[in-house]
């Protein structure tokens, strides 16, 4: 970790022309710096229009700001100078400032002394980056509410109840032999069974909101000649895949970045799944069952004319286990009976005239949408969903143990793990592998 003496100095917005740039200094040398860089003194909170001056010339005039210490993003002394947004005039302030002895910050270095100084959480902290990548309205509000601290503090909460019956387990376990004194544990097991019911709905809004994370993968699949091809052709609005009446085309992966509704999506399209003996198609299939087991989305699309009756054959297995599937049933255009009714997740379309695509497009939308209730939406990352998912293993391994009649020690040891799972989450108790790897995924400046 990083010594928190120096004074560190970065830009703090985007490298390139703009109107205006910031260069944000930490630490505590800031006051001495400003009063060197302007020749003023500076009066907390208070912008200022000044000279920022080298030993030889003036760099640009522009605003000055001084954040006191611990009133600042960071928790130490703070000073913001605004300058024209030019990155020769911005690189020549920086070095100026690293001549009056500061450093240049690491990325996410800001932050992480935030979170060092107690200013925000860890779920905060990666709320500031989430902030800044997010790619959808919807994320940007739903990493504003855990910058808000809306997660941590139904994290905190959880763990306070969960606090509450270790302790009454603990109190029990103090007075083993005390015949008179009849310690009655059932509050405390009443209460873990209700921050599992609570745990079990925050851990459904956070992979809700997981999606927002990361770019969702959605997965075209299914049998030969079935038209995946001509299925990722049509979302992506040109011809991407090749498309063939022959079955075995496609072979390798093929990846394109769409917008899909308000979302930006990864689409894949992959070999048809079937047995070959060709090396480079068996090749191909395997890695179509590779691209399932990490998809979000699988569009399962079957050739409807070959079959109107039949199910479609999900290969749920290679599926990674919360990937939503729509069932495509393609080339209606080709089928005798054409009552056709889509239900939840199957759509009837004819990708080669069109018909019930604006359906398709709908229900992808609405897997990605996840608009009924955005306010319960949260911003979880993988890390969050683990942890949470950690902390509900330990409260029921409490009641498997509290049913056996196992020691009070089984069940206190259990509830300690618990309490961790929560620390984890917040940072209260966190190793610097998980502090670099939260904080290196930052910008510099941030
Ligand atoms: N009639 C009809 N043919 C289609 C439709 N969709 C795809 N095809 C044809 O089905 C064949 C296989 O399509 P392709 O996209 O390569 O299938 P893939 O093997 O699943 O990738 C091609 O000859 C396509 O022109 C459709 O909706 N109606
Ligand atoms: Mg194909």
């Amino acid at each position: 970790m990083p010594e928190n003496n120096d004074t560190i100095v970065a830009v703090a917005t985007p490298l390139g022309r703009g109107g205006i740039g910031v260069v944000r200094v930490s630490g505590k040398k800031s006051k001495a710096i400003y009063i060197a860089l302007t020749g003023q003194v500076p009066i907390p909170r208070q912008a200022q229009y000044v000279s920022f001056k080298s030993s030889q010339q003036i760099i640009d005039k522009g605003i000055a700001l001084y954040f006191e210490a611990p009133a600042s993003y960071s928790g130490e002394e703070v000073i913001e100078c605004h300058v024209h947004g030019s990155r020769v005039l911005l690189e020549m302030l920086v070095d100026e400032i690293v001549s009056l002895g500061a450093r240049i910050a690491n990325p996410g270095e800001f932050t992480e002394r935030a979170f060092l100084n107690g200013k925000i959480d860890l779920v905060q902290a990666e709320a500031v980056a989430d902030l800044i990548d997010c790619n959808s309205k919807k994320a940007a509000r739903s990493a504003l509410q855990s910058l808000d601290g809306v997660f941590s503090s139904k994290v905190k909460q959880l763990r306070e109840e969960v606090f509450t019956a270790r302790s009454l387990i603990e109190a029990a376990l103090d007075f083993p032999d005390e015949e008179d004194v009849d310690i009655d544990i059932h509050p405390a097991i009443e209460k873990i069974e209700k921050c599992l019911t609570e745990l079990t709905i925050i851990l459904r809004n956070a992979e809700a909101g997981r999606i927002l994370d990361h770019n969702p993968t959605v997965v075209i699949a299914g049998l030969p000649n079935a038209g995946k091809s001509c299925l990722i052709n049509f979302l992506c609005g040109y011809d991407s895949a090749i498309v063939s009446a022959e079955a075995g085309t496609t072979r390798d992966i093929i990846r394109e970045k769409v917008l899909l509704g308000d979302f930006a999506v990864t689409l894949i399209d992959t070999a048809g799944l079937r047995e070959t003996n060709n090396a480079i198609e068996k090749e191909g299939v395997d890695r179509s069952y590779k691209a399932l087991s990490v998809a979000d989305i699988v569009l399962y699309v079957v050739d409807n004319s070959l079959n109107e009756k039949a199910g479609a054959e999900i290969p749920d297995k290679h599926i990674s286990a919360g990937a939503k599937k729509i069932i495509v049933r393609n080339k209606i255009d080709l089928c005798k009976n054409n009552a056709f009714k889509n239900t939840d997740n199957e759509v009837f379309v004819s990708v080669k005239t069109g018909a019930g695509m604006g359906n398709l497009l709908e229900k992808i939308s609405a897997v990605l949408d996840i608009t009924d209730n955005d306010e319960d939406i949260i911003f979880a990352r993988q890390r969050h969903i683990d942890a949470l998912n950690s902390v509900k293993d330990n409260l029921k391994q409490v009641l498997i143990a509290e049913e056996k009649g196992l020691g009070l020690e089984v069940l206190a040891e259990s509830m300690r793990l618990a309490l961790s799972g929560f620390d984890e989450i917040t940072g209260r108790t966190t190793t610097d592998d998980v502090l670099g790897k939260v904080f290196s995924q930052f910008c510099i400046g941030k």
